[in-house]
């Protein structure tokens, strides 16, 4: 990940920051979209390459690792909802088969539970041929503290505009920020405008979700003088979190090689890792496409929101009943999804079925990304959306971002971050009443 050499590049500005929290150490700077661009795209100096041969080194540190890539038969959603339960962790679709990561306990059961596996290989032999990027060549990427230095510098460069405050810790202590964009109120106090939220990182190693977030938020900063986003930020109270997971995303890449890690970093009682953050919510909690073994990659957790991170969201949300309009990054597969997740059945509200359905249709447009109702890939219990508008009738969406593997490289980020932004701007043009989509 890249170490910003900020000093260098960006101005720091000595006074005027405002922070909500754990912010004596902060080291505010002011950056510019373009600069920041800049550094993505590579343009701007980085540290040297160390020369080290890291697909190969990548490859040799997941030998102890146990799980499996594989691809199974399945031809409908039902096999793939079933396929979830029994501990798929599904990646890739197609017509009459998925291919994703399964531990090797799981994939031991597969057969005698009717499941027929076409292919398999370890996560070393398939990491071995898909390494074909390397961490250091992903350096444009912003680990945690990469992270937590645009945010800060954003809120002190914008202190009119911007605040920046955490909405609770993680498994591991880590805090999950929030930067929040409103020109009237700050910090972690309720708002009276309407809001739209968006979230990055439920998935450790989805680390473009948390670029498309992060950057959506500097973009918005760096065009708050042009008319209409200036409107959005006095008349909207914008939320942006883009590391719900930053246990899982630092686990991921630790050592300076993927782990293909999903889950949050809670030790489990069979001494394997994590709960799946996108199946501990509490919309029909565990009860399809999810697994209840710990060591399986879609594992619930013990209990609806037995996570610190879900919870953390699980306090921010009814807090703010202004918040009319979700949006949670994943990556990948270029679809923009909607309720119901948990259930194969189109929601019920004729009105806010309309409103999905015409929301995504916009964003499909706008990213180019297949809209679709999410049960229709597969149903998955404990998902986010469906919490969001089960429970506050919030228009929660999810993107799966565009890319074919968890690690696409640092040269999709642009196009990336661009389209997602048109709909990230379209679904602020609608907060203020999404049924104004209908009309
Ligand atoms: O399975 C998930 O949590 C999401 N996909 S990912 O590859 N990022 O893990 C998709 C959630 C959308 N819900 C359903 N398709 N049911
Ligand atoms: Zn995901």
């Amino acid at each position: 990940m890249k170490r910003l050499v900020l000093a260098a590049v960006f101005t720091i500005i000595l006074s005027g920051a405002v922070y909500a929290s754990d912010t004596a150490d902060a080291k505010p700077v002011n950056i510019s979209f373009a600069q920041l661009l800049a550094q993505v795209k590579g343009e701007l100096p980085r540290p040297p390459d160390t020369g080290e041969p890291l697909s190969v080194a990548a490859a040799e540190d997941l030998k102890k690792d146990s799980r499996y890539w594989v691809t199974i038969q399945a031809g409908d959603k039902y096999v793939r909802t079933a396929l979830l339960e029994a501990g798929l962790d599904i990646a890739e679709i197609g017509d009459k088969s998925v291919s994703g990561f399964i531990t090797a306990a799981d994939l031991d059961k597969l057969p005698e539970n009717g499941f027929t596996v076409q292919s398999r290989q370890t996560i070393y032999e398939y990491a071995k041929k898909h390494l074909k990027d390397f961490p250091a060549a992903d350096a444009r990427y912003h680990n945690y503290q990469e992270t937590i230095e645009v945010l800060q510098g954003l809120a002190a460069a914008n202190p009119e505009l911007a605040s920046l405050f955490s909405i609770g810790r993680t498994t591991e202590g880590r805090e999950i920020w929030c930067l929040r964009l409103n020109s009237t109120q700050k910090g972690p106090a309720p708002g009276s405008k309407p809001g739209a939220l968006y979230m990055g990182t439920h998935h450790a190693r989805e680390h473009l979700s948390n670029e498309v977030a992060l950057l959506y938020a500097v973009w918005l900063l760096e065009h708050k003088n042009d008319p209409e986003i200036r409107k959005y930020l006095d008349t909207l109270d914008i939320y942006i979190i883009p590391m719900v997971n930053p246990d899982g995303a630092e686990y991921d890449i630790r050592t300076g090689k993927y782990r293909w890690h999903r889950k949050n970093m809670r030790p489990n009682p069979d001494k394997s890792i994590g709960v799946d953050l996108n199946r501990n919510y509490d919309f029909l909690w565990c009860t399809q496409g999810a697994s209840h073994s710990p060591g399986s990659e879609t594992y619930c957790g013990p209990s609806a929101f037995s996570e610190p991170e879900p919870q953390a969201i699980k306090a921010f949300v009814p807090a703010r009943p202004n918040l009319k309009v979700a949006m949670s990054y994943h990556s990948y597969s270029s679809l923009i999804l909607y309720p119901w997740a948990g259930k194969d059945a189109e929601v019920d509200n004729a009105r806010d079925r309309g409103v999905f359905t015409a929301m995504g249709a916009a964003m499909g447009k706008l990213t180019g990304y297949r809209p679709q109702r999410a049960s229709d890939l597969y149903v998955a219990t404990g998902e986010t959306g469906d919490w969001l508008y089960s429970n506050y009738g919030i228009f929660g969406f999810t993107t799966e971002l565009e890319g074919r593997s968890f690690y696409p490289g640092a040269d999709i980020i642009d196009r990336a971050v661009a389209g997602n932004i048109k709909a990230a701007l379209y679904m602020l043009s609608v907060a203020d009443d999404p049924y104004k989509v209908l009309r």
